[in-house]
């Protein structure tokens, strides 16, 4: 199986379509747990990352890279028992931050929330933090997901949280921030409750508040 999974890995970061898709159905028969392949996943896609930082990669690899993840992932939704389970009756609000446009990590992130009985409310890409704050006031969540991928966004993660704290809507939110250039530090400065690491760390957080 290790084999396997490392064949996902590698296609993964070199986009290659069918080499991952073969090993993600073979894991799956396998009866690998969907939470071990996106975990997977999510390693090949940061190899897919290094590449573009080696230069060895360039924005069309990486847009390919996303699609076939995306495909993976209509892969992973369909399982039996992906879909909505018994609601917990608690609502997530999700985004990813003003000018980052990377999705994945948020849709699988909304995937597990989902899959897992939450009311998910997924505000897209570039969400501004007026409309963070709007969705709030909206739809009254008990939690705040922020999706970041670009340390350049950080200062939107900023701008997110005062927007929330201005509109006197702190106290009534628990806030977690996920993705490649999230961390503890960022949650700390930012004053965020929780650094997501992956998005089963976000929801097993969430959970503890949930029960
Ligand atoms: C695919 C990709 C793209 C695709 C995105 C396609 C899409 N539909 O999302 C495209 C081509 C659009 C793209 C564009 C760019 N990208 Co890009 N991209 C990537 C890449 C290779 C993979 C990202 C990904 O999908 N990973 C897989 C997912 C599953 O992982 P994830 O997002 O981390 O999510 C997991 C967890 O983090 C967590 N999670 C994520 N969010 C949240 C939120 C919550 C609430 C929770 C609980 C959990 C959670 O859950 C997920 C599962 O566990 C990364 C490399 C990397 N290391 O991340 C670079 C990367 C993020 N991109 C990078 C760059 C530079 C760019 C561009 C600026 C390139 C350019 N010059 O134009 C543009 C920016 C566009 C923009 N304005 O946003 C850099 C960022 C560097 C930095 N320091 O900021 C990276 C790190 C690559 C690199 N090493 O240089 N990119």
């Amino acid at each position: 199986m290790t084999e396997i999974m490392s064949q996902l890995k590698e296609s993964l970061s070199t986009c290659d379509e069918s080499g991952s898709t073969d090993a993600v159905q073979k894991l799956l028969n396998a009866g690998v747990p969907a939470s071990e392949v996106i975990a997977a996943c999510n390693e090949g896609m940061g190899k897919l990352g290094e590449r573009f930082d080696a230069g060895d990669a360039f924005i069309p690899d990486l847009m390919f890279g996303g699609m076939i993840m995306k495909k993976i992932m209509t892969t992973l939704e369909q399982l039996p028992g992906a879909g909505e389970q018994t609601p917990v009756g608690k609502t997530i609000v999700l985004g990813t931050v003003q000018h980052d446009v990377h999705d994945i990590g948020k849709d699988i992130t909304a995937m597990v929330f989902r899959g897992n009985g939450f009311h998910v409310v997924d505000l897209g890409v570039n969400v501004s933090p007026k409309q963070f704050v709007e969705a709030i006031l909206a739809h009254k969540p008990e939690f705040v997901g922020l999706s970041l991928l670009l340390t350049t966004c950080y200062k939107s993660v900023m701008l997110t949280m005062e927007a929330i704290a201005n509109a006197g809507l702190r106290e009534n939110v628990k806030i977690c921030v996920g993705g490649a250039a999230a961390s503890d530090m960022v949650a700390e400065r930012c004053g965020i409750d929780h650094y997501a690491k992956t998005a089963i760390d976000g929801l097993n957080w969430a959970k503890q508040f949930s029960v």
